[in-house]
């Protein structure tokens, strides 16, 4: 009996027999055929038909804004001018805070990456985002800060404690105001 098996079963058999481990069992001996160049360091492209999947990423993800994740950030000052009026404030790079948090990689960004997008909301409702690709400074190279401070004093009630500030902006529509909190989210 043992002599009409295909000489590929019986060393399919033998070799799932000497490494001990649980297998499914074989649904056709063209099957363990497969499996037998699999063991031998073949490839089976069933078993490579999808492309390399990127881990997922965390999406909406809240950047926190407290004191204690802003304290070490590197603080810059800034002259931004918007309505005809020149303001001088200081605070963090978005992107330094991004990144110090983990939510953005320090790396050109490619692939999803250039999916996701910053989504800064006001106290009064107001909301503006930012793609991180336009923030990457190998692409857009958008600078854009977290000012807690013009003229020398903490923001008024009215445009703080924190405020967005895109210096480079040609209209300050994004300087989003009374700011409350800062979500990363990828595209839907
Ligand atoms: N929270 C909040 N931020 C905001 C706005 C707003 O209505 N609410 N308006 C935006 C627009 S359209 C502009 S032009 C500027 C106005 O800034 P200013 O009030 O300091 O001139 O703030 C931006 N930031
Ligand atoms: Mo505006």
């Amino acid at each position: 009996m043992i002599r009409l098996l295909p000489p590929l079963l019986i060393l399919g058999l033998s070799a799932c027999a000497s490494t001990g481990q649980a297998q499914r069992a074989p649904a056709s001996a063209q099957e363990t055929t497969t499996n037998v160049s699999d063991q031998a360091g073949g490839h089976d492209p069933r078993l490579h038909a999808a492309p390399p999947q990127a881990p997922p990423i965390a999406s909406p993800v809240i950047v926190p804004l407290d004191a204690a994740t802003l304290a070490p950030l590197p603080r810059e000052s800034i002259t931004a001018t918007a309505h005809e009026r020149t303001l001088h404030c200081e605070g963090v790079p978005l992107l330094a805070l991004l990144r110090a948090t983990g939510v953005m990689p320090a790396e050109p960004l490619r692939g999803v990456q250039l999916t996701r997008y910053v989504q800064a909301d006001a106290r009064d409702g107001y909301r503006a985002v930012y793609s991180l690709a336009e923030l990457d400074p190998t692409l857009g190279n958008r600078k854009v800060f977290l000012v807690d401070r013009c003229e020398g004093k903490p923001l008024a009630d009215e445009d703080g404690p924190l405020r967005l500030i895109a210096p480079e902006e040609a209209r300050p529509a994004r300087w989003v105001r009374q700011l409350k909190s800062i979500t990363v989210i990828v595209a839907p």
